[in-house]
C-alpha cells in the first residue's frame, strides 16, 4: 500500500495579509485525510510544524526572514527524515513554505511543476511587496537573501516548470528569462491546452523525480475565492483537474505542496474543497 504523510505549516508570515496560518485546519476539515484513505493510500498526519503567530511578533515590522527560514528549516528536516517511499503533502500556509519542502524532498536531482498565477522568482531587489512568499522559487534556484539560499538551494532552474501564469513582475520576468526557467503562462494555456502543456512539462523533466507545488491561486478566482493575491483568468476546474490526471499517470510525482488557501476571504471552505479535489487527482488511479 502507497504511504502518505501530511505535515502543516501554520504560517502566515511571508504574506501581505493575514489567514493563510488557518490553511492547514481548512484543508483538514475539508476531509483531506479521509479522502485519501478512501483511495486505498495508508495516511499519517505528522502535526504541524512550529511556526510563530503573528500577534508575538508586533512591534517588529516585516518581513520575518528569520522566522520563516526557521520554520522552513524544520520543515525541511521533518521531510529529510522521510523513508524514501512515503508521499508527503504539505499543507499551507504561504508559498515561502516550499524553500523547506523542495530542499526536504530532493535526494538529488528533482523536478519542480510550480503551479500558480505567480512565479514566485523575485530577491529583494526586484520583488515590489518585499513579501517572502514572491521569492521561493528564486531561492531554491539559488537567487535572493543569502541566509535562505545558503540552507534552502535546491534544484536547477532548468528543472522548473511554471504553469498557470499570468501575473509576473518586471524584475522577476528578466530572472525567469536570464535563469532559462521553463514557464507556461495562461496565453500558453489558451493556445495549446492544458493537456499539451502538461505532456510537454512530462518530457522536459523526463527521468527525473518531480515535486508539485500547488498555489490556491492558480485556479480562477471565481472557483476559488479564498486566496489572498487573486487574478483574474485562471485555470478552469477540468484544466487543473486534467492537469492532476495526467501526472498522476506518469507514475513520477513524489511530494506535493497545497498553499496559500485563506479561509477568512474563502466562502464556504470551497478553496479548501477545491485544492483536496486535486490533491485526489494527483494521487488517484483512472476511474475506468
Ligand atoms: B504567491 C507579487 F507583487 N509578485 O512578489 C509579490 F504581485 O505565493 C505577488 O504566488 C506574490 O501567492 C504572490 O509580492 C506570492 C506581487
Ligand atoms: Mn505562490
Ligand atoms: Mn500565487
Ligand atoms: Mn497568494
Amino acid at each position: 500500500m502507497e504511504r502518505v504523510a501530511v505535515v502543516g505549516v501554520p504560517m502566515d508570515l511571508g504574506a501581505g495579509r493575514r489567514g493563510v496560518d488557518m490553511g492547514p485546519s481548512a484543508l483538514r476539515y475539508a476531509r483531506l485525510l479521509e479522502e485519501l484513505e478512501a483511495l486505498g493510500l495508508e495516511v499519517e498526519d505528522l502535526g504541524n510544524v512550529r511556526v510563530p503567530l503573528a500577534e508575538t511578533l508586533r512591534g517588529r515590522k516585516g518581513p520575518y526572514l528569520e522566522e520563516i527560514r526557521q520554520a522552513a528549516l524544520e520543515l525541511k528536516e521533518r521531510l529529510m527524515t522521510l523513508p524514501e517511499e512515503v508521499f508527503p503533502i504539505v499543507l499551507g500556509g504561504d508559498h515561502s513554505l516550499a524553500m523547506g519542502s523542495v530542499s526536504g524532498v530532493a535526494r538529488g536531482r528533482v523536478g519542480v511543476i510550480w503551479v500558480d498565477a505567480h512565479a514566485d522568482f523575485n530577491t529583494p531587489e526586484t520583488s515590489p511587496s518585499g513579501n517572502i512568499h514572491g521569492m521561493p522559487l528564486a531561492v531554491l534556484c539559488g537567487l535572493g537573501h543569502p541566509r535562505l539560499t545558503e540552507v534552502f538551494q535546491a534544484v536547477d532552474p532548468k528543472d522548473v516548470v511554471l504553469i498557470g501564469v499570468r501575473s509576473v513582475d518586471p524584475g522577476e520576468a528578466r530572472l525567469l528569462k536570464e535563469m532559462g526557467v521553463r514557464v507556461y503562462t495562461m496565453h500558453e494555456v489558451d493556445r495549446l491546452g492544458i493537456a499539451p502543456i502538461a505532456e510537454e512539462a512530462l518530457s522536459y523533466l523526463e527521468g527525473l523525480p518531480l515535486h508539485v507545488s500547488l498555489d490556491a491561486d492558480v485556479l480562477d478566482p471565481t472557483l476559488a475565492p479564498g486566496v489572498g493575491t487573486p487574478v483574474p483568468g485562471g485555470l478552469s476546474y477540468r484544466e487543473a483537474h486534467l492537469l492532476m490526471e495526467i501526472l498522476a499517470l506518469s507514475g513520477r510525482v513524489r511530494s506535493l505542496d497545497l498553499v496559500e488557501v485563506n479561509p477568512i476571504l474563502d466562502e464556504k471552505n470551497r478553496t479548501a474543497l477545491m485544492m483536496v479535489g486535486l490533491a485526489l487527482s494527483l494521487l488517484g488511479k483512472r476511474i475506468l
